[in-house]
C-alpha cells in the first residue's frame, strides 16, 4: 500500500479538497498534514476554527486515512518521518511565494525517490466564494479584535507595522516574503501611529487630528485588511472622553489602544527633552486606565499604557514603579519607549519587568535602536515589536525626489524610471 500526503491549510472544506482526496484515495492511504495554528499564521492564514477542530474536520473526510500535525509551512520533517511515496498538491503553488514551499516538498521528495502529483486548482465561483467568505469572516470586528490577544499567545513576537491609509494597509496585510532558508515570513498586525496619521494630513503630531479623523483612516484599512490593529491612543485625552472611545475602538473591531502617560500638549516623543513636555502622575494616568477597563465591553480588547519615563530622562526606576502601578490599574500590556541608539535601556528595562512581571505583555518601538533583532527583543520577554513609522518615511522621501525631477528637466520621463508601471498601478487593487 503507498503513502500519499497532502497537507491542508483551510477552515471550509470546498470541492478543491474533495478532488485531491479523491485522487489521493486512488494512489493509496491518505493522510493529510493539518498546518498547526503556528504555521498557519505564518503563512498569512489565520485561524477561524481550532487546530483540534481543523483535525476533526479533515478525519471526517471520507477517502481520509489518517491526519497528523504539521507544525512548519515546510514539509521538511514529516516528509523525513513519513516518507510518503507521493505528494499531492494543486498547481496552484507553481510561482509566487508559495513556490518555495514546492521548491522544498521536491527536494525532499529527491532524496529517496518519492514523486509529486499536481492536479489542476480546481477554481470556479463556488470555491472563489468561499475564499473570499472565509477573508471576509477575518475581517469582521469579533474576529480581528480577539486576534491580537490569540497573536501574543501563539507567536514569539508579533511583528507590527504602521499603516496610515487603505494602500499602506494592503502592503501591511499581504506582504509576504521568502527568506534565505526557504521559510516564509510576513507582519502580523498593524499601527495606526499619530505620527503617520498626522504627517499624511500635512499635520504636527500634537493631537491635533480629532478622533473623528483617526477612525476614518482606521475604517480605510479596515476596508482592504483582516489583520489586527493596534491605534495609537496619544495621551487618550481626557478621561472622560476616553472612556467613549473605548467603546467605539472595540465595536469597529480594533484589538488594542495605546496611551501615553503624558499631560497637556503631547509632541512626538523622538524630540525627548528637546521641547517641553509633561508626564502624567501615576494616580491620573492610573485612573484613566481604570476608567477606560471600566467601560470595555468584551476580554477581547487591549488598553496598553506607553511609559515615556526614559524618554523624558526620569529613569529606570520610575519607569518599572510607573509599569507596576498601571498594570495594578488594569493595563493589558506596558510599552516602553527609548529614543537611545542603542537597546540597552530597553533590555534593562524589560529584563527588571519580567523578575517583577512574567505575563503582562511587553511593546516596544525600536525607531532609534534600529540594529536590534526581533529574536533579541523576544529572548528579553518582547511580545510586540513596532515599526511605527517606516512606510511613511520610506514613500516622503521617493516623492520628493519626483517631485523635483519633473520640475528639473520639464518632463515625466527621467522620473518614470523609477517609478512603478502606470498598467500595474491600475492592477494593483483587487476588484470583487
Ligand atoms: C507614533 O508612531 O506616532 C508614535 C511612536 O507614537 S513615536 O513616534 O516614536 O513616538
Ligand atoms: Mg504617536
Amino acid at each position: 500500500m503507498k503513502t500519499v500526503y497532502t497537507v491542508f491549510c483551510t477552515d471550509i472544506i470546498h470541492e478543491g479538497h474533495l478532488n485531491i482526496i479523491e485522487q489521493a484515495h486512488k494512489l493509496g492511504k491518505v493522510v493529510i498534514g493539518a498546518l498547526s495554528d503556528r504555521a498557519l499564521i505564518r503563512y498569512n492564514k489565520f485561524p477561524t476554527i481550532t487546530q483540534s477542530e481543523r483535525v476533526e474536520l479533515y478525519k471526517g473526510l471520507d477517502g481520509v486515512d489518517e491526519v497528523l500535525i504539521q507544525d512548519s509551512i515546510m514539509y521538511t520533517d514529516v516528509i523525513r518521518s513519513l516518507r510518503p511515496d507521493y505528494v499531492i498538491h494543486g498547481d496552484n503553488w507553481q510561482t509566487g511565494p508559495a513556490s518555495a514551499i514546492r521548491e522544498n516538498v521536491l527536494g525532499l521528495l529527491a532524496e529517496y525517490g518519492g514523486e509529486l502529483i499536481e492536479i489542476p486548482y480546481t477554481y470556479n465561483e463556488n470555491v472563489k466564494k468561499i475564499d473570499s467568505q472565509l477573508i471576509e469572516k477575518l475581517s469582521m470586528p469579533e474576529y480581528r479584535r480577539k486576534r491580537l490577544r490569540q497573536l501574543i499567545e501563539m507567536c514569539p513576537i508579533v511583528k507590527t507595522i504602521e499603516a496610515h491609509s487603505g494602500l499602506t494597509g494592503l502592503i501591511a496585510e499581504k506582504t509576504v516574503v521568502v527568506e534565505e532558508n526557504g521559510k516564509l515570513d510576513q507582519f502580523d498586525a498593524m499601527w495606526v501611529s499619530s505620527l503617520c496619521d498626522s504627517t499624511d494630513k500635512g499635520k504636527p503630531d500634537i493631537e491635533l487630528v480629532d478622533m473623528s479623523s483617526r477612525l476614518r483612516t482606521i475604517d480605510d484599512i479596515m476596508e482592504v485588511t483582516t489583520k489586527p490593529i493596534i491605534l495609537d491612543g496619544d495621551t487618550g485625552g481626557l478621561t472622560e472622553h476616553f472612556v467613549y472611545n473605548v467603546r467605539t475602538l472595540e465595536r469597529m473591531g480594533v484589538s488594542a489602544v495605546i496611551i501615553e502617560d503624558k499631560t497637556g500638549l503631547k509632541k512626538n516623543s523622538l524630540f525627548g527633552t528637546e521641547v517641553e513636555q509633561t508626564q502624567d502622575t501615576i494616580e491620573n494616568f492610573s485612573a484613566k486606565i481604570a476608567a477606560g477597563k471600566k467601560a470595555q465591553l468584551t476580554d477581547d480588547f487591549m488598553i496598553i499604557a506607553r511609559i515615556e519615563s526614559l524618554i523624558l530622562e526620569k529613569g529606570m526606576e520610575d519607569a518599572l514603579e510607573r509599569a507596576v502601578a498601571f498594570c495594578a490599574a488594569g493595563a493589558d500590556g506596558i510599552m516602553i519607549h527609548s529614543r537611545k541608539k542603542d537597546p540597552a535601556e530597553i533590555f534593562e528595562f524589560c529584563d527588571k519587568f519580567r523578575q517583577i512581571d512574567p505575563k503582562t505583555p511587553l511593546v516596544v518601538v525600536p525607531t532609534s535602536y534600529n540594529s536590534v533583532t526581533e529574536e533579541e527583543l523576544a529572548a528579553h520577554g518582547v511580545n510586540i515589536v513596532i515599526y511605527a513609522n517606516q512606510l511613511m518615511r520610506a514613500a516622503f522621501p521617493a516623492m520628493v525626489d519626483t517631485a523635483e525631477t519633473i520640475l528639473k528637466c520639464h518632463r515625466a520621463q527621467e522620473a518614470d524610471k523609477k517609478l512603478m508601471p502606470f498598467k500595474k498601478i491600475i492592477t494593483l487593487i483587487d476588484e470583487l
